[in-house]
């Protein structure tokens, strides 16, 4: 089986300190966060950058800053979040692409998450997929829904992406789509084929679904942003804690994991 693409997502845009008293906030925690990920067996990492008061910010500069001190450490794929917070502008949202990196999310439609709605219209879409394809930025097409799938697969068509494509099902969001085995299959069949894909879980959800995925050929992301918990109550004492449980149960099943260069192979990065 192709080997396994562990993506650690570090901080996200929602969880807090009182939550996760081990969340990396500034630059300099999150590269650390990165760098120990890197060592566990992470080959990529998903960045959600936070302001001074540790609120969410896409602001090009905190990403710019956490890019180079990553890239000063090791050399883990640095994939920014065009996700942001609800709250954001798809303005503000966009502006991590224009450093450039390897891979960026790109959300593929619109869903109720929790208490807020996470927009992504059509038009917005086309935008940041169009500027991303301009500047060599390959996306990761995060997918809260079957639906978003078949969105995808228009733009496609369309020209709008290129393949083969890399997906990630979001699974586990209240107001989208669950977290259970069947809504994993329904995902992972319904992607063109030869897509990679990555599967991500909220909670509880995480480390069945990280299972799961080890075992159908998938890639796993797992980190603070979807999940605090290292076991039902009991929290994680980092984000490295959780790549290298991953990496540890790939690795007894057969699997190998990527080392950050042979994910580039595997995802079309090089
Ligand atoms: N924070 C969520 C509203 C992404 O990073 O691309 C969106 C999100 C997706 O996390
Ligand atoms: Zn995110």
């Amino acid at each position: 089986m192709e080997k396994l693409v562990i993506t650690a997502c570090l901080t996200g845009a929602e969880v807090t300190r009182e939550q996760q008293p081990n969340l990396p906030i500034t630059p300099d925690e999150i590269a650390e966060a990165a760098y120990e990920c890197y060592l566990a067996g992470a080959s990529m990492v998903h960045i959600h950058a936070r302001d001074e008061e540790g609120n969410p910010t896409q602001d090009i500069e905190y990403y710019r800053a956490i890019k180079e001190k990553i890239e000063a450490k090791c050399n883990i794929i640095f994939q920014p979040s065009t996700g942001g917070a609800t709250w954001h502008t798809p303005e503000q949202r966009l502006q991590p692409v224009e450093l450039k990196p390897e891979m960026a999310t790109l959300s593929m439609g619109t869903c109720n998450f929790a208490d807020d709605v996470f927009m992504n219209t059509e038009e917005n879409i086309k935008i940041f997929a169009k500027r991303m394809y301009e500047l060599g930025v390959k996306p990761e097409l995060e997918c809260f829904e079957k639906g978003m799938i078949d969105t995808a697969i228009r733009f496609i068509k369309q020209g709008l992406i290129k393949t083969p494509a890399h997906f990630d099902f979001v699974l586990g969001v209240p107001g989208a789509i669950g977290a259970e085995l069947r809504d994993l299959l329904y995902m992972v069949e319904s992607i063109p084929a030869g897509s990679t894909w990555t599967a991500a879980a909220v909670g509880r959800h995480q480390l069945p679904i990280n299972m799961a995925t080890i075992m159908l050929g998938g890639h796993v992301r797992t980190g603070f942003e979807d999940n605090v918990y290292y076991k039902r109550g009991e929290l994680a004492t980092s984000n490295a804690q959780l790549v290298e449980r991953v990496a540890r149960l790939s690795r007894e099943f057969g699997r190998e994991v990527a080392t950050p260069d042979e994910a580039r192979e595997i995802l079309g990065l090089k």
